[in-house]
């Protein structure tokens, strides 16, 4: 049968009527975002990210821009809880965590309970470059540094001595304040699209000698996947420990979450596994991702005295914006 006038004026009718749907359904161009891109958890993040913006600037590899943008805030005096001034364990020694994700070639290495080393990222890119294993910790972690020649040295401040000495005194609890959460941790998306996670910390204030959070354990302080993207965490170590929170992350994103939904879902799965966090105004735990296309996204437990934010880097000139996080729950 011939194609005839009155089929084709339906035909017609049928095509100018599913236009405007047919237009909707167009796949949207994605947008693109400038690379290379940088996140970075805190109000530190902004320094961290200017100084992996100018390792980018000058040539430097994503493990480079990453290594020198965390090593700022492990040497600034200013933040306790990372690097040098850290935060003192229960014995009144600074012991410091560290991970570095390269996507590239799915590598890792980590250090934890590191003594006397102001940069263990630094110390844990070696792990990961001159070794065959993933995690050293304790004294063999420090006999490493050792024989690479990283100097060893006091990371307490007096200041810090002093506040930590007067909690014993009185009540050790009072060496915990909320502002206290922040360890740094860091995604970086390089401009061949190739992403890197890294992590510092001296962990929980007054924690127990050799505990470790979750800062040097891969997929659970940090993860990434080159083909998917990457997260890492801060906050209380055990429960991200605990859900292998980085690693759920990246695979939520897998899953095709983008990486607010994928970081908010997890956070929201702690919360269903572990109903007293809603109740424990100490447990905090928040979260940062970074996918492949650049899109980034975080989520937070809890408002506390230090509102959670994160710095991002786009390109390498323009100044990072300082991003608030709503949390999860109101108290
Ligand atoms: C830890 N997650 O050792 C670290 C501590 C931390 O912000 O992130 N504080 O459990």
């Amino acid at each position: 049968m011939g194609y005839r006038r009155r089929d084709f004026l339906r035909d017609a009718t049928v095509a100018a009527a599913l236009l405007p749907r047919l237009a909707r359904a167009q796949p949207k161009q994605p947008v693109k975002l400038e690379l290379p891109a940088v996140i970075a958890t805190w109000d530190y993040g902004v320094e961290l990210c200017v100084a992996a913006q100018k390792s980018f600037a000058a040539g430097g590899d994503l493990l480079d821009a990453l290594e020198k943008g965390v090593n700022v805030v492990e040497d600034d005096p200013a933040v306790h809880s990372v690097g040098y001034n850290g935060l003192p364990n229960e014995d009144g020694v600074v012991q410091l965590d560290a991970s570095i994700m390269d996507g590239r070639g799915h590598r890792a290495g980590a250090v934890g309970a590191i003594e006397r080393i102001k940069n263990p990222i630094s110390v844990a890119r070696k792990v990961m470059e001159k070794t065959t294993h993933v995690l050293i910790v304790g004294a063999g972690a420090n006999a490493f540094a050792k024989k690479l020649g990283f100097k060893e040295q006091e990371l307490l401040s007096k200041e810090v001595r002093a506040e930590w000495e007067a909690s014993r005194k009185a009540n050790k609890e009072s060496f915990w304040r909320d502002d206290k959460h922040d360890t740094v941790c860091a995604i970086a998306l390089d401009a061949k699209g190739n992403l890197a996670t890294a992590v510092s910390t001296s962990g929980l204030p007054n924690k127990l000698s050799g505990r470790l959070g979750d800062s040097p354990i891969i997929g659970a302080g940090s993860y990434c996947d080159n083909d998917v993207g990457g997260a890492a965490a801060t906050g209380i170590g055990e429960l991200a420990i605990k859900n292998a929170a980085s690693f759920a992350i990246v695979e939520r994103m897998r899953a095709g979450l983008d990486p607010t939904r994928a970081c908010q879902e997890i956070l929201d799965r702690v919360v269903k596994k572990h109903p007293e966090v809603k109740t424990d105004p100490r447990a905090q735990l928040a979260f940062i991702a970074m996918a492949k296309s650049g899109v980034v996204g975080a989520a937070v437990l809890r408002p506390q005295k230090k509102l959670f934010r994160y710095a991002l880097a786009r390109g390498t000139s323009a100044a990072p914006a300082l991003v608030e996080v709503k949390p999860l729950i109101s108290a």
